[in-house]
Order: C-alpha cells, then structure tokens, then sequence
C-alpha cells in the first residue's frame, strides 16, 4: 500500500486529498487532514477520482472516424490524419476557418492552461470560444473596467466577515466558484459562529439558503434592479461611506445619478422582494462591521449578468468594503497573477474585433459560444470549417445545444481533446485522449488567483501514466499549425516555450526539469513571495501564504489608475435596465438551472457511485404552478422554449419560486456514437435544447442560462379525477 497527497483538480475548491493505492489500485481516497487550506474537506466527486482513473469507457488510444466510425489508431497516425486534414483548411481558408472551443477542465489542468496558450496563440484565430461565455465572463468583464483586468477580481474574504450577501450562488452545493474556498459549509457557519450574518439572493431555497440567516427568493434576471435599489438607498439615506478607498474611486456622483431611477418602491413589484426589505438589507449592509457582497453564476449567466457583476462592486466600493480585511480582496497568488506582475499594465478593453455573423464583440480574447452554430453554418468568407474541442462539451453545456449538433455534423473537420467519446466528441474525427488527474501534476494557477485564503501547493503525479501528457499533444498540434508536421523535436519546442518565458521575467529556466514542472518553478520564482518548486515538493500538504492584504492601489491597471465606478462601457447599458421596471410578471414561468452535489457540468456521470439513486434530472414546479398548469409529481411534463422542447419528469417542491422552474444542466446522455454506458444508462435530458442562443448579456455576450422564458405542459392526457 502506497499513498500519494493530491489537490483535487475537478472544481474551484482545490481540496487536498489523500490517495491509496494497492499496486496499480486506487483503494480509498480521502480528505487531506494535513492540508494548510481544505484541513481534511472532500466530497462524492473528489472521492470518485479513483473511479474516474479506472473507468472501462475512459479512452486508452487516440480514435480516428474511418467510415463513420470511430477506431483506434496510434499516435503517430492520429496526428498524421491531423497534419494532412487541418493544415489544408487553414492554407485554403485562413486561421479564422479553424475555431476553438476550450471547455472548464482545460482551466482545471496544468498542460492545458499553460501549453494551450501556446496551441492558440500559434493557431492565431480570431473564432476563439469557451466556457467563460456560460459562465463567469460578465464578471471578468466588469472588473476589467473598474479594476484595469479582467483577472482582477475581488473574493469575499470570507473567513474575517460579518455579513455576506450573496446572490445566485449555491456554494453549499457547487463548492465556490470565483471564490477557491474549500469547505463553504463550515466557513459560513463560522460567520454565524461569530455573531455575522449571511443573507443569500436566489429564486430556489437552496442548501447554502437553508443554512442562511436571511433568504429572499427573487425573480431570475432582476438581481441588477434590487443591487441599484441597495444603491439608491445608500445615497438617499447618506449611508455612503467610502472610507480608505475615498483618493482612490472615481465616478461616484455618476453612479448616484443613475440610482436614482431605481428606488425600491420601483423595483420592488419586478424583483419580487418588498421594498421593506430592501430598505433593511441596504442599512444592515451598510451598517455592518465588515461586509463582502458577492455574485455568482445566477447573477452572470442571465440577461443582466454584466450589470449585476458590475453592482456587486459598485456596493463593495460604497460601503467601503472592498480591499478591507472582512471585506472583498484582491488575492495576491504565488504564480501567474498578471496584476502583480512589476511594470505599467495596459488596461483592459474589449470589442477588439467582433463575429462574422452577429457582429458580436470579442471580450478576453473569446467571442461568445452562443453563437459557434452560426459560424459554422452561415456560408462566406470566414466561415468556420475545422473545430477543435478542449476539454469541452459544449453540445450538452452551451445554448441551442441541438442547432450547434447540427452544426458539427457539417464541418470538414473535427479534433477534440477529450478523456471520453461523449455528446460532443462523437463529432469529432480525431479525439486525443489525456492522462487523469493522478497520473499528472498539478498546481492551480488560476484558482489561487481567486482564493480566499494565499496558499500554494504542488501535486506531483500520483501513479505512472500510459498516456503522453497533454502538453505533448499541445505541442504537436502547434507544430502542425505552424507548418512544421507532426513530429516536431518536443524537447526543444518545450525549451523554447520555457526561454520565452523566462526571458519576460530575467530569469534562467532550471536545469532538469521539463515541462509543466519548468514552467511553474519559473512563474514561482517571478512571482511575489520567491518561492521554488523545490520549496513545493518539500511540503505536500501546501504552504500557506497567509490571509489577503490590502492591495489597493497597487493592483489596479486602468487609465486613471483608480477605481473607475462608472465606466461607459457598463452604464451604456442601464436604459435597458431601466426599461425592466415596466416589466411586472403576470403569470408568466421561466427556467433557470440547478447544480448538483454529485455532478460535475456534463461529465462525470459516467461513474456509478455519482448517478446511482434517484433520476435528478426533473423540471422542478413550485405547488401553486403545478395545480395551475395541471402537473402532477413524478408525471414526464413537455417544456418548451423559442428554442426547442424537451420532456422531463415533473418534481413538485416548495423550494423552488412560483412562477419559476429548474432543470439541472449536463445531463442528456447515450446518443449514438457515445460511449458512457453507465451516463447512457442514466441519461436524463439536455436543458440547453431549450436554451435559447439568441439570448445574451448585450455587454459581455455571456448566454441567458437563467431566466429563459418557457411553457410547461403535462404530456399525457389527464387520466381523470385523483383521488385526494
Ligand atoms: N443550462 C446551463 N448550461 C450551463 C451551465 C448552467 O449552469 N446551466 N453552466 C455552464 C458552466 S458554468 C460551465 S463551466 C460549462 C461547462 O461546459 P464544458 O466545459 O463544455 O463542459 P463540461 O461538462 O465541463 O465538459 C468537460 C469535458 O472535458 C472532458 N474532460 C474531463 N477531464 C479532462 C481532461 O483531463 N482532459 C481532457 N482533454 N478532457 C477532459 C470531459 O470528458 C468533457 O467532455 O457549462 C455551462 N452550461
Ligand atoms: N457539484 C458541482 N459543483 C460544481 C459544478 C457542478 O456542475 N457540480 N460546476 C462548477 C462550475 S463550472 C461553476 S461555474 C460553479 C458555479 O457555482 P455556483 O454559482 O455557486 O453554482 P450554482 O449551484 O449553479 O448556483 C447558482 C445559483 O443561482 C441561482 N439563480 C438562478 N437564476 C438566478 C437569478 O436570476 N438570480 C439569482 N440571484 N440567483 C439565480 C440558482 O438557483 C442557483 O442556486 O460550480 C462549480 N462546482
Ligand atoms: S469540493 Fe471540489 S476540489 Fe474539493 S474534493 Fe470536491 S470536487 Fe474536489
Ligand atoms: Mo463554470
């Protein structure tokens, strides 16, 4: 028996775990006690990671389509097929004609997030997507703005507050996101522990609700409206307080101007949350010792998600609560963290080049997903004919998910990055597969940008691997797309990469190392605590880098090179905001989504111990609706969009908002060409068949995931009076 320390790569959490094995075996994966940031934390998906490296569909072999069918080949063929087929696109068609879709795990994975950028910047296309435009991208958006980058965003300084406001976030369930917190369920107790409060935002009473204070189930999309009204009161009542940040925000009286539309008598018909309230929430908000508000995917991915990213800090500044201990910090990362690199920053803009078809605006060097399908599909100059998939599902996560299947279908040629032959990778005709997550190294570089806590730790790779790392396969693919074959010398492709770096830095890459491994000692020893990776490998269990400090003024990057409150390229936007306070609900229903404890996105129902028990995949009704519409518990119900209709088994639940409906996301399994007997076996049904893509955040072009207008029906005739 042997045991190895891991960080857990699967979410934003970055647990550390304790694996053991028996010979080749994973017998027991467990919470690391020793760990400086989780102390022990884990749940059912980090405790899958062994089912995940023994699971029989995981692909061993690269597949090439021969004849519709996928069959394994070697590597050298597979990369020979790519060699022969994408290159000609590119000479024919330009880099454009080659799009990109990297999903969440390529974030999560050293080779992916540091050989990628290599990959895509060799490729050079403008048709970059990813999963930031499901997601958080209105966030990264918005603190562009205000902070100069859109890697500058604040975390709740969760263990040191006295009040958290929290809107459409469900950590309890989602283990944080844009906030590296590993056990929410015992930092949130303590805030209570400590007499603070915890106040949460959301249409559903949630786990994290149920062990708030405070719960105010809002109607999806309107969190933007009740942010302004907290806005509005805090100027109408004098209760702005600036505080330290005082010399370093402009705009102030800009964004009192504009809140001046939003009173809660205004808002408060629309949100559904009485003005009473709001009036509360803004005083005790202010009133608070320390306070962090803090947004999460409910509040990005609907139709106001920059707006609602935007306010969120706007309350942080006026109430003096960002970059205070207690409050909102900018986290000060041992590696990569672009804002505290030395030297001026150029600041952050967007809209540097727009899409071919919607003519929507590049945000973060991506364009937004939601409309991939009308790149491939719209014939003319700069269509898209080759794609290339990253770790990314993006024909069960992104909108109109069955127009973008449609869509792959047609391409001339397809590559996908991918450990199974799923939803998506089916399309594909090559699929290259990776090691898992305990037969590579990992260090979370972006998510210790996000933490709540400084912390570093290394994750050697736990066993032997038979696959060529991720890495390898970035490389080849960029010599292929820069002309140079398949078979480049990767030892010196890799030391080229490794100078380049170095080079930004004035550094010497170290001697005896390659890959990953040089690349992250290099971004150890240029960021700010001069630490090694030697240094990482003599502490398995992490090195705690202590709590956040105060960061302001240093790590701003705007122009002004202060905290710009109201930037035109958020408030172009509140006239359409405004316009929803004419918006009062009459009886109409919307959906939003719903995150599972033992779900990961799209692709980790392939593992039994995560599927096995009840169908969670149900359209969730409040009582009231469910008698109004005719829908019976456990009874298939047809729910139906502009997009698209799916049918779902009815769960009736006093959870949930009247006049709101829930269908978790990422479920829809076993189409043919996949292979994941155990998800086929529970395949549930695609929400985002009904998402609509022409649905969108007008700034950050994020797709509308939550609060998407649709009828429910029952789909079998009433069989008759119910016995009561
Ligand atoms: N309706 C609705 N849709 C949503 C959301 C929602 O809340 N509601 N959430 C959105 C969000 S936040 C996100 S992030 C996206 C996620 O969207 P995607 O990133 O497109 O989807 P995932 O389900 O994360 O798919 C990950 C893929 O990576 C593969 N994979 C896993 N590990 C590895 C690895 O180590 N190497 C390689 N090469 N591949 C690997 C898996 O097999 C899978 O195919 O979904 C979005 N879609
Ligand atoms: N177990 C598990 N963990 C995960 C994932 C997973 O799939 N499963 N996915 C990971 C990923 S990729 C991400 S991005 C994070 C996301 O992390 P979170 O944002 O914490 O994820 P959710 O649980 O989807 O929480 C969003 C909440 O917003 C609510 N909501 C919906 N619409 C609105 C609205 O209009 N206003 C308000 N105020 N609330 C609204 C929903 O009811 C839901 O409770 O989770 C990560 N962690
Ligand atoms: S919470 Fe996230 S990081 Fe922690 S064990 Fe679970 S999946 Fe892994
Ligand atoms: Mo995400």
């Amino acid at each position: 028996m042997t045991t190895a320390h891991v960080t857990c790569p699967l979410c934003e959490a970055t647990c550390g775990l304790t694996v053991t094995f028996d010979g080749g075996q994973v017998t027991e994966v467990r919470g690391d006690a020793e760990d400086v940031f989780s102390h022990g934390f884990i749940c059912p998906k980090g405790a899958s990671l062994g089912a995940l490296h023994h699971d029989p569909d995981r692909l061993r072999t690269p597949l090439v389509k021969r004849d519709g069918k996928h069959v394994p080949v070697s590597w050298d063929e597979a990369f020979a097929e790519i060699d022969t087929r994408l290159l000609p696109i590119i000479e024919a068609h330009g880099r454009d004609a080659v799009a990109v879709y990297a999903g969440n795990p390529s974030v999560h994975n050293l080779s992916t997030a540091l050989y990628g950028r290599v990959f895509f910047k060799a490729l050079g296309t403008r048709n970059f997507y990813t999963a930031g435009s499901v997601d958080q991208l209105p966030k990264h958006y918005s603190s562009g703005y205000l902070f100069g980058d859109g890697m500058t965003i604040p975390v709740p300084d969760v263990d040191r507050t006295q009040h958290l406001l929290m809107l459409g976030a469900n950590p309890l369930v989602s283990n944080g996101s844009l906030m590296t917190a590993p056990d929410m369920r015992g930092r949130l107790k303590a805030i209570r522990e400590r007499g603070g409060k915890v106040v949460v935002v959301d249409p559903r009473r949630t786990r994290t609700a149920q062990v708030a204070d405070e719960h105010h189930a809002i109607r999806p999309g309107t969190d933007a409206l009740l942010l302004f009204a907290l806005v509005n009161v805090l100027f109408a009542e004098d209760r702005v307080s600036l505080g330290h940040l005082a010399e370093h925000v402009t705009g102030v009286a800009d964004v009192a101007e504009l809140a001046r539309d939003f009173p809660p008598e205004a808002v408060a018909p629309v949100t559904g949350i009485p003005a009473g309230d709001i009036r509360r929430m803004a005083r005790e908000l202010a009133a608070a010792e320390s306070a962090a508000v803090y947004g999460r995917i409910g509040t990005t991915t609907q139709a106001f998600g920059t707006l609602t990213s935007w306010l969120v800090d706007v309350l942080n500044v006026l109430t003096g609560n960002l970059d205070r201990p207690g409050g909102v910090m900018f986290p000060l990362a041992a590696a990569g963290q672009a804002n505290s690199a030395p030297g001026k920053r150029r600041p952050f803009r967007h809209g540097r080049w727009r899409t071919r078809v919607r003519g929507l605006p590049e945000v973060l060097g991506e364009v937004p997903v939601a409309t991939l399908a009308d790149e491939i599909l719209t014939p003319g100059d700069g269509q898209v004919r080759a794609l290339i998939t990253v770790s990314g599902n993006p024909c069960l996560s992104t909108p109109n998910a069955g127009r973008l299947a449609e869509s792959l279908a047609r391409l001339d040629f397809m590559v996908s990055l991918d450990i199974y032959r799923n939803e998506t990778t089916r399309h594909a005709d090559v699929i290259l597969p990776g090691p898992t997550p305990l037969e590579r190294p990992h260090y979370d570089v972006a998510l210790y940008q996000l933490a709540v806590r400084n912390v570093a730790n290394w994750t050697p790779p736990a066993m032997p691997g038979d696959l060529p790392p991720e890495w390898v396969t970035m490389l080849r693919l960029t010599s292929i797309v820069t002309g140079q074959g398949p078979n480049p010398d990767i030892e010196a492709l890799d030391a080229f990469v490794a100078a380049q770096l170095a080079q930004r830095s004035g550094l010497e890459p170290a001697a005896g190392r390659r890959g990953p491994e040089r690349l992250i000692d290099l971004m150890l020893r240029a960021g700010p605590y001069d630490l090694t990776l030697a240094d990482l490998e003599a502490a398995p269990h992490g090195v705690d880098l202590g709590p956040l400090r105060p960061r302001v003024p240093e790590v701003l990057s705007t122009a002004s090179g202060k905290i710009e409150l109201a930037p035109e390229a958020i408030t172009a936007d509140v006239p359409r905001l405004a316009a929803e306070l004419a918006h009062v609900p009459d009886g109409e229903l919307v959906l939003i989504g719903r995150r599972q404890l033992s779900s990961n996105n799209s692709w980790m129902h392939n593992l039994e111990p995560l599927v096995r028990g009840k169908n969670r995949c149900t359209v969730q009704v409040h009582p009231a609706d469910a008698a109004r519409l005719g829908l019976a518990d456990g009874e298939p119900a047809l729910v139906s969009s502009t997009a698209g209709e799916i049918e779902v088994p009815v769960e009736v639940t006093e959870e949930i908002r009247p006049g709101v409906v829930s269908i978790p996301h990422g479920w829809g399994h076993g189409g043919p060409g996949t292979q994941t007997a155990v998800a086929a076996a529970h395949a549930g049904v695609n929400s985002n068949l009904v998402a609509d893509e022409t649905l969108l955040d007008a700034l950050s072009g994020t797709a509308v995931l939550n609060g998407i207008p649709v009828e429910v029906t029952p789909t079998r005739p009433p069989t008759g009076p119910r016995a009561v």
